[in-house]
């Protein structure tokens, strides 16, 4: 008997942070690694305009972070911090990043090249376990060819296949929008609702939640395809959008159904806030594939060679903007 027990000193458990883009390339690389490795992980995300999202993570040492398709080049000071104060990162990211910094806690994939996104460098490391929502992936960042590629090591019908894909464009354009109140339902929550289902085809079996989207999508399509045309020149076409929930939702899906209806032109889509001032995505010619994150960064944008996008364009930016959307040496940047 021992009249006076000590409590042992409390220990503070480590904690998992999954940190990602919330379109489906950044959902679906977080979800195969879940089901690899399963955690109590606390789940952050936002919509495809959040991309700080690292900062938002309070870790402490020995904590684990999980970051998939967020920028290191935006992310690099709250990278940093994390790993100075013993934090273990891992970190799959297709964007561009000028240096990736060595540390031993930090392990990192990062691949800028144009026939690659984050949910197919999780499936690399993976060794294809759970291929199928790699392929949603990377139907989701309009890696049409690639995603058909990796499809096709799977068993799957042409309309699996199909379905795949229109999982992969519909979580992608539940992403976009000024905040949540424009889109279907938040990155995070549809995230919870394809988590325990090991293959997409199981979700979209049990989960009614793709179709309902889906429908949503196809409306905002049919009226962004009434959008006129801003501007056209041999190697590309702008098309421009007023601002409203429908076309703050849409743009970029427009965008990718234009650079796939019309792939060896490059494309933009303007959309016009009560301001004057523009939010643009830029889609490189899909036939060339790269171009589109040089033309964005000349303007405060970002993203990867095949498809990026400016937040704010200054209205007496316009001209400049089309000047060198035309001039662009896609496929060479
Ligand atoms: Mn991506």
């Amino acid at each position: 008997m021992n009249p006076n027990p000590i409590d042992p000193p409390a220990i503070q458990s480590k904690r998992y942070f999954d940190v990602c883009n919330g379109d489906a390339d950044g959902l679906c690389a977080v979800l195969q690694w879940r089901l690899a490795t399963p955690a109590p992980a606390e789940l952050i995300t936002g919509l495809k305009r959040d991309i700080d999202l690292l900062g938002r993570v309070h870790a402490c040492s020995d904590d684990e972070v999980l970051v998939c398709d967020l920028s290191m080049q935006r992310n690099r000071p709250a990278l940093m911090r994390l790993l100075q104060s013993g934090v273990r990162v891992k970190y799959f990211d297709h964007h561009d990043v000028h240096h990736v910094p060595r540390h031993p806690r930090l392990l990192a994939h990062i691949d800028g090249s144009p026939s690659i996104c984050t949910s197919l460098l999780v499936d690399r490391y993976l060794a294809g376990r759970f291929r199928a929502w790699a392929v949603v992936g990377a139907y989701g960042d309009n890696l049409h060819a690639v995603a058909d590629k990796a499809a096709s090591t799977l068993t799957l019908s042409a309309a699996q296949r199909e379905s795949l894909r229109q999982l992969g464009e519909t979580v992608n354009y539940n992403a976009y929008g000024d905040d949540e109140s424009d889109v279907y339902i938040a990155p995070g929550k549809l995230y919870a609702l394809m988590a325990p289902y090991s293959t997409p085809l199981l979700f979209l079996e049990h989960e009614g939640i793709a179709h309902r989207i889906n429908a949503m999508r196809r409306a905002d399509l049919a009226l962004a395809q009434t959008s006129p045309v801003l501007f056209e020149c041999a190697q590309g076409r702008a098309r421009l959008l007023y601002d409203a929930p429908w076309s703050r939702r849409v743009m970029g899906t427009f965008a990718n159904a234009l650079a796939a209806a019309e792939p060896i032109l490059a494309h933009a889509v303007l959309r016009r806030h009560a301001t004057g001032d523009f939010v643009v995505s830029v889609r490189a010619p899909l036939v060339r594939g790269s171009g589109a994150s040089t033309v964005c960064t000349r303007f405060g944008g970002s993203g990867r060679a095949g498809a990026a996008g400016i937040d704010h364009l200054p209205q007496h930016k316009l001209g400049q903007f089309l000047d060198a959307f035309a001039t662009a040496q896609w496929g060479l940047a």
